[in-house]
């Protein structure tokens, strides 16, 4: 808001400044572009994009003085997450609810509004507590009972009726926590995603060739992501979430890919259908950390609850087996964790440390938790 006021001013300097901070940035771009083409990369933008979010030290913009930077506009991002009414969603998104609202209000938080994009089709008891957009599900025997298929039609719908302030996106889960500020990560047209290690293109070329024919480019183009977390422009959105509700019921009907593919079908067909239009992201491991697999916080902005942790009372991992202490949001299909979950045992990752004590504050702080 400062931004866009001494910016109307227009200061010449201030203009002056700008303008050379945004030629050097082309120029530095258009040099890392083609010094990974002489490099033989095949011009991969993303690559140049890596070096550039990478080395700070090629981003002229940083450097500007500090009483500059602060007149940058924000680049505020809206919070979408889907859900559906059953139990099980609706705890996990009033703790994500809880902890989005205490990380926007943080020095380095580029978050703007917050929608939760409920596809059960009708309105449920959280509507006054949680933002909320009711779109439909798909018909009826559409979805072969595979329930997240109705996250692209969902995002289709939202688009298409809701009015959104911001220009960038997230899309997130009710699985999802903010563990710190989130910047906006995405660079001009290059949305920001998370690789996961499980979703490998290449080594599925020929399902992928399916769906993502030849001639629209190399196997490569398809990022190894999946629809979330992803910062991405509104616009670009607009366009990738139609094809991605059409390639996910086309792999859905296609028993080979199914089979091949289960559960993370709808990950790849939100991949495909970016690269079908020529939209690539920057791989950034540092969105969000998987407890029990990853053990620090450090400077990573989400924690994604979706693997259970189980440990000895040792403190070690007994992956797989019900540990003597655990935390698994599988364990509350049916309603919501008591409030004040024990502590894990010594010895146990800083990450699930973490990930229980912000459970617990969130259900201490949060008005009528278990219904009292
Ligand atoms: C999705 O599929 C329907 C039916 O096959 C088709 O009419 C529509 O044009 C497709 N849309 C996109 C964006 O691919
Ligand atoms: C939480 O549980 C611990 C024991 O596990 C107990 O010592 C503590 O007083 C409880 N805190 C609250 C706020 O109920
Ligand atoms: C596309 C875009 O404007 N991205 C911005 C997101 O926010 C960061 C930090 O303010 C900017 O550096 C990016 O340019």
């Amino acid at each position: 808001m400062i931004g866009r006021k001494s910016m109307g001013k227009g200061s010449p300097l201030f203009l002056i400044l700008l303008a050379l901070g945004f030629f050097l940035a082309t120029y530095n771009l258009v040099t890392l572009v083609l010094h990974s083409q002489s490099r033989g990369g095949g011009g991969d933008p993303r690559a140049a994009l890596k070096e550039l979010t990478g080395a700070r030290r090629a981003d002229p913009v940083t450097e500007m003085p500090d009483a500059l930077r602060r007149e940058e506009p924000r680049r505020a991002f809206h919070v979408a997450l889907t859900a559906t009414d059953a139990p099980y969603s609706k705890w996990q998104c009033r703790i994500m609810y809880y902890w989005y609202r205490k990380a926007r209000e943080m020095e380095g938080s580029e978050m703007g509004g917050f929608t939760r994009v409920l596809h059960s089709g009708s309105p449920d008891d959280l509507m006054g507590e949680i933002p909320t957009f009711v779109v439909n599900p798909l018909a009826a025997g559409m979805d072969r009972g595979y329930i997240v298929l109705n996250r692209p039609w969902a995002f289709v719908q939202w688009l298409e009726k809701a009015e959104i302030e911001e220009d960038y996106i997230l899309m997130a889960e009710p699985d999802h926590i903010f563990v710190n500020p989130l910047p906006n990560l995405s660079r001009g047209n290059f949305p920001a995603a998370f690789p996961f290690f499980y979703i490998k293109p290449s080594e599925n070329e020929k399902l992928i060739r399916k769906f993502y024919p030849e001639e629209k480019g190399p196997v490569t183009n398809v990022d190894p992501i999946g629809n979330s977390p992803v910062i991405i422009q509104k616009s670009q959105l607009e366009k990738i979430a139609p094809t991605w509700m059409n390639v996910s019921l086309k792999m859905k009907n296609d028993p080979e890919t199914d089979k091949a593919f289960g559960w993370v079908l709808e990950m790849y067909a939100y991949a495909i259908a970016s690269a079908l239009h020529g939209v690539q992201h920057i791989l950034r491991k540092d969105f969000m950390i998987q407890p029990p697999w990853d053990l620090k916080v450090g400077s990573t902005f989400i924690i994604h609850y979706t693997y259970g942790c189980d440990y000895s009372l040792k403190g070690e991992l007994t992956y797989g087996k019900i540990g003597e202490w655990r935390f698994d949001k599988r364990s509350y299909l049916r309603g919501p964790p008591p409030r004040n979950l024990s502590l894990p045992p010594p010895g146990v990752p800083e990450s699930v440390v973490t990930l229980v004590k912000m459970v617990n504050e969130a259900t201490a702080n949060i008005p009528g938790w278990d219904g009292e």
